[in-house]
């Protein structure tokens, strides 16, 4: 009953989904906030600090930060963590030489007390560079099946034509159904 009556509150409500977009610099962040809000690729230049933005899909209503990925700003991400239902990393599949610097930040957040009950999708952007590394490369050097403790989603996605980010959102609505 309590569950019933959740579900019919949240319908009526529109609740809010706090999500937090994080990974290095350069990794594609902005550009997919702003396909999400507008459907374009927006001309973006480094992000100090965050932007958010309400974004609205399948009726679902998400309040989604965008945060700066630049090294001086990675040790304020966890400012951001309360409430945050679900992470998306947002991985440059170009960008081999910091693979385990992302590795490091993602290990290091699932480990944080205020994340302990978020899901994680990774974005594995970039895929229309020719030599970007698969999602299935990029798994095994995140070693994301260690992950037992998080639900957890890997995407590969081109963030400037759109490409898979929405299966991206698809993952996140499904495990939102189940809860
Ligand atoms: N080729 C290609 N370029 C992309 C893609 N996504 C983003 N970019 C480009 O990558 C650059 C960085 O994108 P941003 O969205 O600003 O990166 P960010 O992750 O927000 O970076 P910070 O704000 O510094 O943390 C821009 O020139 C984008 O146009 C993609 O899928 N393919
Ligand atoms: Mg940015």
């Amino acid at each position: 009953m309590g569950l019933l009556f959740t579900k019919i509150w949240n319908l009526f409500t529109n609740e809010e989904h706090k999500v937090i977009i994080v990974g290095l610099d350069n990794a594609g962040k902005t550009t997919i906030l702003y396909q999400f809000l507008m459907n374009e690729v927006v001309h973006t230049s480094p992000t100090i600090g965050s932007n958010v933005e309400e974004v609205v899909w399948k009726n679902i209503h998400f309040l989604m930060w965008d945060i700066g990925g630049q090294e001086s700003l990675r040790s304020s991400w966890n400012t951001y963590y309360t409430n945050a239902e679900f992470i998306i990393l947002v991985v440059d599949s170009t960008d081999r030489e910091r693979l385990t610097i992302t590795k490091e930040e993602l290990h290091k957040m699932l480990a944080h007390e205020d994340l302990k009950k978020s899901a994680v999708l990774i974005y594995a952007n970039k895929q229309d560079v020719k030599g970007a590394m698969s999602s299935a490369e990029i798994s095994r050097q995140l070693n994301l099946t260690s992950i037992k403790d998080h639900s957890w989603n890997i995407q590969a996605c081109c963030a400037l034509t759109g490409e898979g980010l929405y299966q991206g959102l698809e993952w996140i609505a499904n495990t939102l159904k189940k809860r």
